[in-house]
């Protein structure tokens, strides 16, 4: 028997975001989990044509009838659609909010088990860089795109609670081919340690609703992922690998700017000012 006709875990696996960049790394690694691989955006001309086992839907996360449309025949999904950064509030209302409300009533609608839902350290970032918190920690939101990790938490919190669909929120830190800057020093998440956590995220038996932090064991982490540890995630790299690229001697902002005092970084310097 070949590996081609051994079953896969799933039949099909909605992946949203698909064109951006943590989508493109994921679609060259979740084939294995499903006989179809479902690949959406609001824009799908950089993903050119479906491969074996992919089907490509455009859809806008903000318009209820394709999103319910997309999800039909969806077994489980991984929501990373949306707006990543800080934007105008109304934008933020389309893409986030409006849109992960228009995903879980698909969900719902189409009977899908199981959501892994792209998140943010930015759900938290007004916490100091002294501070180290677990998944039980307030949220504090840095932005208005903090916010609205904040609302697709609770919102998926509201669709456990009442109709038993499980979700991992993964409040990723930053997932990038390498730390850009020395706060993600802190906070790196190898696209390696990112995969094994979706894989922990969809295969566990049982996830309820579950808050983990996505990062790399990185030293002197503010993320204690204590609660989280049903998933069985153990991250294999470290952002330690990257020291060489912040050296002692390098420019770095002053001790108390605000970008260094707060978890959030940068974020932090978006949004209303103070006065
Ligand atoms: P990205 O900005 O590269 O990709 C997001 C994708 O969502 C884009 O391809 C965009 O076209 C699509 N999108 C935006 N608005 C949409 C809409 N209305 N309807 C349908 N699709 C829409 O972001 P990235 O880095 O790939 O992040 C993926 C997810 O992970 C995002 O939800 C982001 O908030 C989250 N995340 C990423 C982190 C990172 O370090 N890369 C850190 C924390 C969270
Ligand atoms: C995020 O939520 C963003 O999507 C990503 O672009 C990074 O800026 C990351 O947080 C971070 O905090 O480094």
């Amino acid at each position: 028997m070949t590996t081609d006709t051994i079953a896969k875990p799933f039949h099909r696996i909605l992946l949203t975001g698909a064109a951006g960049g943590l989508g493109r790394v994921l679609r060259e690694r979740i084939g294995a989990w499903a006989e179809v691989v479902r690949l959406s955006d609001l824009r799908v001309e950089s993903l050119g044509a479906a491969r074996a086992g992919e089907e490509i839907v455009q859809c806008d996360l903000a318009d209820k009838a394709a999103v319910l449309a997309m999800m039909d025949g969806v077994d489980v999904v991984l929501h990373f659609g949306g707006l990543s950064t800080e934007y105008a509030f109304e934008d933020i209302m389309q893409a986030n909010i409006l849109g992960t409300a228009n995903l879980y009533e698909a969900v719902h609608k189409c009977g899908a088990r199981r959501v892994v839902f792209a998140s943010s350290n930015h759900a938290v970032g007004f916490y100091r860089t002294t501070d180290v918190i677990d998944a039980d920690a307030p949220t504090r939101p840095d932005t208005f795109y903090g916010v609205s990790k904040c609302f697709g938490e609770s919102l998926s919190r509201y669709y456990y609670d009442r109709l038993g669909i499980e979700t991992v929120c993964v409040r990723i830190g930053s997932s990038f081919p390498e730390p850009q800057n020395l706060r993600m020093m802190t906070t790196y998440f190898s696209y390696d340690d990112l995969v094994e956590l979706l894989r922990c995220s969809l295969f566990a038996p049982r996830v309820g609703h579950t808050i983990v932090f996505g990062q790399s064991d990185n030293p002197g982490s503010w993320w204690d992922n204590t609660k989280a540890a049903h998933l069985g995630f153990k991250a294999r790299d470290s952002s330690t690998q990257f020291a060489h690229l912040f050296p002692a001697s390098a420019d770095y902002p002053p001790a108390g700017d605000v970008a260094t005092t707060f978890q959030g970084g940068a974020f932090l310097l978006n949004g209303p000012q103070y006065k």
